[in-house]
């Protein structure tokens, strides 16, 4: 099986992105689970461009998207894409749509494909913090969301895909008390228990 891995690139005047910062942890194989990663710019067409670029080419089985969500405590299995643009900062191009469709014909919503209840059961187990979440926002993680259950369902039939959310890192909150984060150890931990579990 191979599984792509993806992280985005910094936005918002962060300069880390706890999603990139696992990828360069991740091995090259778990059990007989091929890894592949792929670091996303923090943008509505670059990022789509990359990924169907990257899709075509590898052909994964499983496409595993993860981002950063400031200010949330647990890591988080988004359930759901929705089909809407609506973004209160500008994405790295400079673009913010307001209240747009992604697709203007497409679906409202699209489940994502991973074994959610497994894999927060074994972040329990291990003392993860983790749960399912019902909304990726309306920024460019729900577009990479919406957009890759999208084609998983209508160009690439037999990919799964599965968005996930990371807190923050404990470096990225110096000057934000009451902030939520999280060890960049426990997130590689999670991600590596959820891949065992595809
Ligand atoms: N988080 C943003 C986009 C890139 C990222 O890491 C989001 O939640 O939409």
């Amino acid at each position: 099986m191979k599984v792509l891995v993806t992280g985005f690139e910094p936005f918002n005047n962060e300069s880390i992105n706890p999603s990139l910062e696992i990828l360069n942890k991740l091995p090259d194989y778990i059990g007989d689970k091929e890894i592949l990663v792929a670091k996303l710019p923090t943008s509505i067409e670059g990022s789509l461009q990359a990924l169907l670029t990257i899709i075509s080419v590898q052909k994964p089985d499983v496409v595993i998207n993860i981002g950063q969500a400031m200010g949330r405590s647990h890591i988080c299995l988004e359930r759901i894409g929705i089909n809407i643009k609506d973004f209160t900062i500008a994405d790295n191009d400079g673009n913010m749509p307001k209240n747009e469709k992604i697709l203007e014909n497409g679906a409202d919503g699209y489940f994502t494909t991973l074994p959610n209840e497994k894999i927060i059961k074994r972040w329990r187990e291990n003392k993860i913090p983790g749960k399912i979440s019902n909304t990726a926002g309306s920024y460019v993680c729900n577009f990479v969301c919406y957009s890759m259950c999208h084609f998983s369902r209508n160009k690439f039939p037999n990919m799964r895909t599965g968005f996930v959310h990371v807190p923050a890192l404990p470096q990225q909150c110096l000057d934000k008390p009451g902030t939520a984060s999280m060890s960049l150890e426990i997130m590689v931990k999670a991600i590596k228990i959820l891949i065992e579990e595809l």
